[in-house]
């Protein structure tokens, strides 16, 4: 069994996807801990009602990102933790913090990488006049939004499209490969050569939605 730690900050959805996934899937997982950094976030509630436990380590209450990142690492670390997975997650983590989970540690970001790195990915891909857009799952390495890519979700760009049109159509994909992506880490079916992310049998790491 491995243990499963997932970090957001919001609404959750994706941490939904991936605690219902593996349930359904049988994985050899058990979500073990979701924590926020915001005690707000509504996927709080959601983790609760399937029993599990959940933590806020709340960044305005540090000083520094170093004593941010310190204490989450010791709460992330209590629950022994074989994956840590951001899923919509929005602080950045020091170089100390990506170090620890080096090589444990998944990331989605709603853009095809290496396009559109950072914040507001969907607007700059409506204004750069893009055809199609995505997500990305990747390792987090400290390097914002620059991590070996696991798995990628393509969808088309139409011309009608605002930003709140595009992220609903990427989210509904990011809900199919986040959970797929980390059930290929669990199952050990990932290998890691330089920077490039092969699944074991060759199964397909991109999906082109509609
Ligand atoms: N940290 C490292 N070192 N490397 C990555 O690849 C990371 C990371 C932390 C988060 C998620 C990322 C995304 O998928 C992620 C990847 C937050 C910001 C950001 O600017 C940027 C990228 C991502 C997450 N955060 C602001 C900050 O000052 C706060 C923004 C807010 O609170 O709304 O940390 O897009
Ligand atoms: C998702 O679209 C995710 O890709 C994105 O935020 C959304 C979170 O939704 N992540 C980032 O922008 C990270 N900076 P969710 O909370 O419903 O999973």
């Amino acid at each position: 069994m491995k243990n499963i730690v997932i970090l957001i900050s919001g609404r959750g959805s994706n941490m939904e996807a991936i605690v219902d996934t593996c349930a359904s899937e049988q994985w050899p997982a058990r979500i073990a801990a979701v924590i926020s950094n915001k005690a707000s976030a509504g996927g709080l509630q959601f983790a609760a009602s399937r029993g599990i436990p959940t933590a806020v380590v709340d960044h305005k209450a540090f000083d520094t990102r170093e004593a941010f990142d310190a204490e989450l690492a010791r709460v992330i670390d209590g629950y022994q933790p074989d994956l840590v997975v951001l899923a919509g997650f929005m602080r950045i983590l020091t170089e100390g913090f990506v170090r620890h989970f080096e090589g444990r540690m998944l990331n989605i970001h709603p853009s095809l990488l290496p396009a559109f790195p950072g914040l507001h990915t969907h607007q700059r891909a409506i204004e750069a006049g893009c055809k199609l857009a995505g997500a990305t799952v990747h390792f987090v390495t400290p390097d914002l939004d620059h991590g070996p890519i696991v798995a990628q979700a393509a969808v088309p760009v139409l011309a009608n499209d605002t930003e709140t049109s595009l992220s609903a159509r990427v989210l509904k994909q990011e809900h199919v490969i986040y959970p797929r992506a980390v059930r290929w880490f669990v199952e050990d079916a990932l290998t890691l050569d330089q920077n490039r992310v092969m699944h074991k049998q060759g199964t397909t790491q991109l999906l082109i939605g509609d």
